[in-house]
């Protein structure tokens, strides 16, 4: 792959002293390999009615390239896969628990772990923990399961990311910074704030990371008025690697040095161990404060498992444990992110619109720019991922309007800035070809001369609607 801008290693100079472009490589070689198929025309047309016009509903053996999420979908290494032998399938006390209870103190640097089955779970324990109905929860940007978590338990969540984040073409290196004097409005004026929602990187934003000077400061803010800082450390790896590459002073120390203190400016975490992780299935909460861990135990074997595996067999909680390790590598991340940036500057060359700076885990596509007389309720974004499927079988997702879903007191739509399909690159499993392939079906979906009307949703499911929603062409 060629270099980009922060993922390279140091310029090589030539005899004659000319710069040199230089490629770089994954650093790992493929062991086993999953067939995939390319479908007709027809057979995706057929496969995208029987879907309701949702890349949710499609069979994934109807997909050719998936890029639908990198949720669960990463490729696991020959160390995490031996690990899965090692599975200790003990009820209580697995010796698993005790090797990933280890691994994220010394990673992530909080003092209790409690494993449940995926990210939702910790955010559904930690909303219950603490939220009382009338709360007010600011964070930088929503994400829809932790929103409806917090939401579900009472609180009103308020969105204090700084104005940029908002603006796919604002070229700022930390979309996801809180911005300071939102966040103090709203602990100033609101009658109760159990805690600050801090996400690192911000995932509806594009994958926009947090500066370390601004987690410090929202640390420092929040100190101030009581009120404790919870991480969503579910992609804080990818975060801190942005950090290395964009925030001065950084550049010499690792990833792994970046993520502790990051971590250390907040009070606990919720994590989906299914991202940066490594793996398939997994996650956990993990809290700083001995008190609130006791509850979150108490909750933890109601809903998730015994607090020793809360949802995990003993052989996840073994490949977490080594994926968390290799998370941490800078090689891996540079491979990681370099590979989303590859892709990215496919399609800016292309004159493709998309969000920038390009974030750690997708691409995200301008829908708007994509179809600019579409009015947002006729859902550009759902429309833009069907027309991509239809291309070349590509699957990705609706990050827009549908996503957003509807205000719980007034029942509207909320209508977000940003209407976006989000193309996501699972972790070691495509290639630089299928990233080539990916481009060129974009360029030829955005460059059609025929656009389409739009949709009408015919099915409107009550919660977290984008998953199961249908659709129809108008
Ligand atoms: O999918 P879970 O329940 O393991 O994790 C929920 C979750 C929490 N926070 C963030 C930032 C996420 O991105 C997230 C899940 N994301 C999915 C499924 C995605 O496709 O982005």
């Amino acid at each position: 792959m060629p270099n980009s801008s922060t993922s390279s290693p140091p310029p090589l100079r030539t005899a004659g002293q000319q710069l040199r472009r230089r490629s770089w490589a994954e650093p790992w070689k493929i062991k086993m390999v999953e067939p995939i198929r390319l479908t007709t025309a027809d057979q995706r047309a057929a496969a995208l009615t029987a879907a309701g016009y949702n890349t949710f509903l499609l069979r994934s053996e109807d997909v050719y390239i998936d890029l639908l999420t990198d949720s669960g979908t990463s490729a696991m290494s020959d160390w995490q896969w031996a690990g899965l032998m090692l599975g200790d399938e003990a009820y209580a006390g697995s010796k698993n628990f005790y090797h990933l209870e280890d691994t994220v103190r010394r990673h992530y640097g909080y003092r209790h772990l409690i494993p449940t089955h995926q990210g939702r779970g910790a955010e559904h324990i930690l909303s219950q923990i603490l939220i009382r109905p009338g709360d007010t929860v600011p964070g930088n940007m929503y994400f829809t399961t932790t929103r409806y978590h917090q939401e579900h338990a009472g609180a009103r969540f308020v969105d204090v990311v700084i104005d940029a984040a908002h603006d796919p073409a604002d070229p700022h290196p930390f979309k996801g910074n809180v911005d300071l004097a939102k966040l103090e409005h709203v602990l100033t004026t609101a009658e109760r704030v159990p805690y600050v929602c801090l996400a690192a990187t911000v995932n509806m934003a594009g994958g926009q990371p947090v500066s370390l000077a601004n987690a410090r400061a929202v640390r420092e803010l929040c100190s101030r008025h009581g009120v404790p800082v919870m991480l969503d450390a579910t992609r804080a790896v990818e975060n801190a690697w942005f950090i290395k590459c964009r925030e001065p002073g950084c550049a010499d120390r690792t990833c792994a040095d970046i993520l502790r203190e990051f971590c250390s400016y907040t009070d606990g975490c919720t994590m989906s161990g299914k991202k940066d992780p490594l793996v398939n299935i997994g996650g956990w909460l993990s809290l700083n404060d001995d008190a609130l861990a006791d509850k979150a135990r108490n909750l933890v074997v109601v809903y998730e498992g015994l607090h020793t595996y809360g949802g995990m067999a003993g052989r996840d909680m073994e490949a977490m444990a080594r994926g968390i390790e290799e998370s941490v590598q800078d090689d891996h991340m540079r491979a990681r992110v370099g590979q989303v940036e590859y892709l990215g500057e496919l399609l800016q060359s292309a004159g493709v619109p998309i969000v920038v700076p390009v974030g750690g885990h997708a691409i995200y596509l301008d829908a708007r720019r994509f179809y600019p007389d579409m009015p947002q309720d006729q859902f550009p974004a759902q429309m833009l991922a069907a027309e991509l499927y239809l291309d070349a079988g590509v699957r990705a997702m609706e990050r827009g309007i549908v996503s957003a879903g509807r205000d719980v007191r007034t029942g509207q739509h909320h209508f977000p800035k940003l209407e976006l399909v989000r193309l996501t690159i699972p972790r070691r499993v495509y290639t630089q070809a299928h990233m080539d392939v990916v481009a060129e079906s974009v360029e030829a979906v955005y460059h059609q001369p025929r656009k389409p009307r739009g949709l009408r949703m015919v099915y409107e499911p009550e919660y977290l609607r984008f998953f199961q929603a249908r659709f129809e062409p108008i």
